[in-house]
């Protein structure tokens, strides 16, 4: 299964698709065991509308799409370098990359491969790493606070935003929701 998957990333970068078929954002992780950390990512691109793109035949109704793929830098490199030597020209424009373990090198190996596409780096850290960043000048990576894939989502979207005007709107709603939550409350609250 692999090595299909390889192909298909290849096929899908070599044919013009239309844009509803088209994610543009990624979420990768090294392992499945990633999944409940890199759910916040999930979250937040679903909160602002967004909508899985999956391998089945149902096309999003969705303007914005995602797509998610376990792509371990270890076990599957060439999987992981067909995922992010592709990703431009399968029409992403940001990736979300988390990895735990001693090494979390999946996220700066996306980003050297996917250059010039920005990715944003999350640390899974219930699986020892609280940093990703482990990048030379010239090569950068973007990383948010160890699991904090809710706010890799979020900056993806923002980076995204002044490209796509319909983006930044809701931004903006999501944005005056978060103010809303501010503000005088009672201790009753806490019982
Ligand atoms: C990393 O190794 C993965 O991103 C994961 O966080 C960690 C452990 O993977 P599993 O052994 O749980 O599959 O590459």
């Amino acid at each position: 299964p692999v090595q299909s998957l390889i192909d298909d990333l290849h096929a899908e970068a070599d044919r013009d698709r239309p844009t509803e078929e088209t994610p543009e954002v990624g979420i990768v992780m090294g392992s499945d065991s990633d999944l409940d950390v890199m759910y916040g990512a999930y979250e937040a691109l679903t909160e602002l509308g967004f909508e899985e793109l999956t391998d089945g035949d149902d096309l999003p109704e969705a303007r914005f799409t995602f797509e998610t793929y376990v792509v371990s830098a270890h076990r599957t490199p060439d999987l992981m370098d067909a995922y992010a030597t592709t990703a431009r020209d399968r029409g992403l424009d940001a990736i979300v990359a988390g990895a735990g373990g001693k090494a979390a090198d999946l996220p700066n190996m996306v980003a050297s491969l996917a250059y010039p596409l920005p990715v944003v780096g999350v640390p899974v850290q219930e699986k020892s790493v609280d940093s990703v960043i482990g990048m030379p000048t010239g090569a950068p990576l973007v990383a948010v606070d160890a699991g904090k894939s809710f706010n890799a989502a979020l900056s993806v979207v923002q980076m995204l935003a002044r490209a796509y005007p319909e983006l930044e709107d809701r931004l903006e709603a999501y944005h005056d929701d978060l103010r809303a939550g501010v503000g005088r409350v009672s201790r009753d609250l806490h019982e």
